[in-house]
């Protein structure tokens, strides 16, 4: 239903996107989509070009009159940073990042491969996820990102706060981490790494309230919604792991500890006292919040490079250094967030169709008063 695609590189002229799906009817609102973006270049730890950027984007089609009208939304962002043709080539590829194998595969040389396969490019990925956040907000559902780790530093447990207390908790910390004592551990373990020379990684957890039950399907892999959140949290930079709900603790859990069991009454109607499926059964939402946990590893270029190799003497080297981030987690979980945004308005619109707003909730009420039927 959903589809989008971004185009540019970090130091290009522009970067852009377009999103092809969204329904007539929606209210664009810049504002919003902008904080999202501000959001991103925050975060301790964020390295100098945020200092140099302040991403906005203009709109460059599908919306007249502050309204989608069921068009391709086009978004542009301007690079102040443009300085691509006049930036050297690297010879000694970054390990972790995709110099060598983007390099070889693509027979050019590494500038050419990093400047697409820099972060730079989640910009537009958090401006396509805002407006997807938009549609969500006009049928009850809400997305919200926080940092749960960062190196050693983490939370001591499950928050049980509503998505609306994680996202003022986490906006009032410099690293969006709901907990003041944790967010103080976390920035030490940033600074003792930016002293070092080195960066550090982490955990952060996207929540979405509201969402529906039965949104993705078991009928068919490719329409699990868990599979296809995890696909898309995964194509984020520096994700090594995704996973829902309990996640890896449940290897060492019995059934009994598990699952969720099941409830009912007649003003709630089916429900859960526990999440540890992440809202998510049988590839299709439950009803409870969606739960989603992604792993960054820490940035790949480190101010005390590692080994490499000169790719045109084939001589052992240092890594090449290019101006980075120490800790990019906190920016992640923004970054994440729009991504999964994108999932769940794609799988809403699959069960609930229709070209504009007017037409989805009337058949989403329909819907709601069959299952409470
Ligand atoms: C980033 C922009 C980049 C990097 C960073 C994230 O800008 P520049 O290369 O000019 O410093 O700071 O990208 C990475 C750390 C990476 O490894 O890709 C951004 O806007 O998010």
């Amino acid at each position: 239903m959903l589809n989008y695609m971004t185009t540019g590189e970090s130091h290009g002229k522009y970067l852009a996107a377009i999103l092809e799906g969204m329904p007539s009817g929606l209210k664009m609102d810049l504002d919003f989509i902008h904080q999202e973006l501000q959001q991103r270049q925050q975060g301790y730890g964020r390295g100098g070009r945020q200092k140099i950027e302040s991403d906005t984007v203009e709109i460059l089609g599908g919306v007249v009159k502050g309204m989608t009208t069921g068009a391709p939304v086009g978004f542009l962002l301007t690079n102040k940073d443009f300085k691509i043709d006049q930036m050297p080539d690297l010879e000694r590829p970054r390990p972790g990042h995709a110099d060598l194998a983007g390099s070889l595969k693509y027979d050019e040389p590494i500038r050419p491969v990093l400047e697409r396969a820099s972060a730079r490019e989640t910009a537009m990925r958090v401006a396509v996820g805002g407006l997807c956040q938009l549609f969500l907000r006009e049928v009850g559902i809400s997305a919200v990102g926080h940092v749960i780790q960062i190196g050693r530093a983490a939370v001591e447990k499950e928050t049980d706060l509503t998505v609306d207390e994680i996202r003022t908790r986490s906006a009032g910390s410099e690293v969006r981490c709901v907990c003041e004592k944790t967010s103080q551990e976390m920035k030490k373990v940033i600074d003792d790494a930016r002293q070092k020379k080195d960066t550090v990684g982490g955990k952060y957890e996207v929540r979405v309230s509201g969402v529906p039950i039965g949104l993705g399907s078991h009928v068919h892999h490719g329409r699990k919604l868990d599979a296809r959140i995890a696909h898309q949290v995964m194509g984020m930079q520096s994700v090594k792991a995704v996973e829902m709900g309990s996640g890896s603790d449940l290897a060492s859990r019995f059934g009994s500890q598990a699952h969720d069991e099941i409830f009912y009454d007649s003003a709630k109607g089916y429900y859960h006292k526990t999440n540890r499926c992440g809202g998510i059964e049988g590839g299709m939402s439950n009803g409870s919040d969606i739960v989603v946990r992604a792993t960054m590893k820490p940035i790949s270029t480190l101010g005390q490079p590692l080994a490499s190799v000169n790719m045109k003497t084939r001589k052992p080297e240092k890594a090449d250094f290019e101006r980075s981030d120490i800790c990019a987690v906190p920016a992640g979980s923004i970054i994440g967030t729009a991504i999964v945004s994108c999932v769940i308005a794609d799988a809403f619109l699959e069960k609930f169709g229709g070209d504009s707003m007017r037409e989805i909730r009337r058949n989403y009420d329909g819907y709601l008063k069959q299952i409470r039927a």
